[in-house]
């Protein structure tokens, strides 16, 4: 383990992002803007049906304005060692290109991958950080809000009429999935799952199969803690408070904060209560004095655009990190 968390436990920053259909949205819905923080939840709050959120937002989710080069002479320019992106969030569209019968053609929404054709957005991003020499992981969401058979935990999605959910169905899917990311994208430094809801908890996920096995494709990978007991378990290998540093740190184990620019992981046009550089500053300094590493989030739209503000806070942290000889 040691061995494993070496360079996470040098690297002190990296980069998150959050990137999917819910981009194209960008926290309203017909009109309506939903205030609530997380705009990636949009499908939840405006209570929109798979097939309507998934044949709204692809045409939207263009990814034109996306130069994966930019994003990561971005991060390294600010002083970042990693980066982890959202390769499926709990929206159930993936980035990454699977090749699972289900995600090619399923009854609900006819296919779940969502970069344009010929393109893989995860691959292409993965590619270019790696490039960057930055280490590179995949977010992935246990919860699916449109697999007929996933838990739809948080998701008020209708089933679809006549059928009846199988878990086990799911579980294969999921283990499929991620095993799709382990062994087609070169190495992967961080598999971050996300979440196990506590009434699901236990093996409900098939998670003990899947990290036994992932051990096997990616030994040197480092798995978070967000699955089988719910959040900040101790089963991972790092511990993940959410957009909040814990006052004595977690004694004991490693861990990370995520942190958001604005309010939102996901890219909201409405949410501009934009974080000060100094705030930010704060954070960070306070998270690595206290042990951990601190993972701050963007949201890129549905061009692949990062929002303004967010590149300019990227590029002050990097002129501190220069000025502070960290990058
Ligand atoms: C949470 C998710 O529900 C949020 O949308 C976001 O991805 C955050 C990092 O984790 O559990």
């Amino acid at each position: 383990k040691d061995q494993r968390l070496k360079w996470f436990r040098e690297a002190r920053f990296g980069l998150f992002i959050h990137w999917g259909l819910y981009s194209a949205a960008g926290g309203s819905w017909k009109g309506k803007v939903y205030p609530q923080h997380y705009a990636e939840w949009i499908e939840t709050w405006a209570n929109i049906p798979s097939k309507e959120y998934s044949e709204t937002l692809k045409p939207k989710f263009t990814a034109a304005k996306f130069k994966p080069e930019v994003w990561a002479a971005l991060a390294k320019e600010a002083g970042m060692k990693y980066m982890v992106i959202t390769s499926r969030h709990h929206e159930g569209f993936s980035i990454f290109n699977s090749k699972t019968p289900y995600s090619l053609n399923n009854p609900v929404t006819g296919g779940t991958n969502i970069s344009p054709k010929g393109r893989d957005l995860y691959g292409e991003t993965v590619a270019a950080f790696k490039k960057e020499g930055l280490k590179t992981g995949a977010y992935y969401s246990l919860l699916d809000w449109q697999h007929p058979d996933s838990y739809h935990t948080f998701s008020n999605n209708p089933r679809v009429p006549g059928t009846k959910p199988n878990h086990e169905v799911y579980k294969t899917y999921l283990y499929d999935q991620i095993k799709e990311l382990a062994q087609n994208y070169g190495k992967m430094d961080v598999l971050w799952l996300d979440f196990s809801a506590k009434n699901n908890q236990g093996e409900a996920w098939g998670t003990k199969r899947i990290l036994t096995d992932l051990i096997k494709w990616q030994p040197g990978t480092i798995v978070n803690n967000r699955f089988w007991d719910g959040l900040e378990n101790k089963n991972g290998d790092i511990g993940t408070p959410e957009k909040y540093v814990p006052p004595a740190g977690l004694p004991g184990m490693d861990w990370e904060v995520s942190h958001t620019m604005n309010e939102s992981y996901g890219y909201s046009a409405h949410d501009q209560n934009w974080k000060s550089y100094d705030k930010m500053m704060n954070l960070f300094l306070e998270t690595v004095s206290k042990g951990g590493n601190f993972l701050l989030n963007i949201g890129p739209d549905g061009e692949g655009q990062i929002p303004e503000p967010a590149v300019k806070l990227l590029k002050e942290i990097g002129t501190w990190m220069k000025v502070n000889g960290e990058a």
